[in-house]
């Protein structure tokens, strides 16, 4: 039994060391990505328990990615392994230190044949909060009904939903994304956009006039990243902007969302007052682009409360 449960695809990534074309890489060190194991992992260094589902490739990759995952203590007793579909791959090309590409080897994946009745719905049931990503009902129409089962089996059992749109267009278009990502808001108890993707679902320009417009009259909590500004806290009668933490140098800006939403979704658990879990996501978000790879300066709770203690307050 976890506190959180989340699903998706998890691939193989190959990121080089060098910013070159990928034309010019020779060597890749091997690492995995996957926003939703990332936001996983991110929670179990902050303490808590969570379980991760997703559907592998029976294959040295698949093999790799599961280890991995649990070898972080993240719980995949529900994972599945296919022979009939192989691990997604992903490709990082960095040009400079914001101007990151990504390709996907993805298409026909494991993970994309993930079929709702897979999902371990005792789970989910037993957990505190869902986690869902906008990148899974991208990958095909059984990953999308996946994430509707999921929603509806935390509905159904008054499980707090949490979703992070996490558009990634090289996988459909704004527009469908749009719909998608407003049927699943709906539902939704948090939700945690990039100002350009709250400006996608609603319409809206202004991170005030988006916020208002994504909660309508619900109770809905809606926390906007502003990158290296931090975020704007909507929920009921609080509204603030919560300031964001320098950034010495930004070495990787993959995975700060996610860092992110381990930070909201566990300042949710800990019961702490909204600004508060904002304020730790906007650090975690500032320690994950400092350090290259999607989950490798994903912080401990002791490590991210040093670092958002003032300059000269023992900050080591
Ligand atoms: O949020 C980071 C993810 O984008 C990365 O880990 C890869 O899951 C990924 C995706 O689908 O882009």
């Amino acid at each position: 039994k976890s506190e959180v449960f989340t699903f998706g695809e998890t691939m193989v990534l190959f990121q080089p060391e060098q910013m070159l074309p990928l034309e010019y890489i020779h060597q890749f060190p091997k690492k995995i990505g996957g926003a939703e194991s990332n936001v996983a992992i991110g929670l179990t260094r902050l303490g808590h328990s969570v379980s991760w589902f997703s559907k592998l490739g029976n294959d040295p990759f698949g093999r790799f990615v599961l280890k991995s995952v649990r070898g972080e203590g993240v719980d995949v007793s529900s994972c599945l392994l296919t022979d009939n579909a192989p691990t997604g791959l992903l490709f990082k090309e960095q040009l400079s230190p914001e101007d990151m590409n990504v390709y996907y080897y993805r298409k026909g994946s494991a993970a994309s044949m993930m079929q709702p009745e897979e999902l371990d719905a005792e789970a989910i049931a037993a957990a505190r909060i869902l986690h869902i990503s906008g990148i899974t009902p991208a990958l095909s129409e059984s990953a999308f009904a996946t994430v509707m089962k999921a929603i509806d089996i935390a509905k159904r059992n008054g499980i707090t939903i949490v979703f992070d749109p996490n558009l990634r267009l090289k996988l459909w278009s704004a527009e469908q994304a749009k719909k998608i990502f407003n049927e699943i808001a709906a539902t939704a108890d948090v939700i945690l956009p990039g100002l350009d993707e709250g400006q996608l679902m609603t319409g809206e320009t202004d991170v005030k006039a988006v916020a208002e417009k994504l909660a309508g009259d619900s109770e809905k909590i809606i926390v906007i990243k502003l990158g290296d500004k931090g975020a704007y806290l909507h929920a009921n009668d609080q509204k603030a902007y919560i300031e964001g933490f320098p950034v010495d140098s930004v070495v990787d800006p993959v995975g700060a969302g996610d860092g992110f939403a381990a930070g909201v979704i566990s300042g949710l658990l800990r019961e702490e007052p909204l600004e508060q879990a904002v304020r730790r996501a906007n650090a975690i978000g500032a320690m994950v682009v400092g350090v290259s790879g999607d989950i490798e300066g994903l912080p401990t709770f002791e490590a991210v409360e040093r670092f958002m203690k003032p300059a000269g307050a023992n900050r080591d």
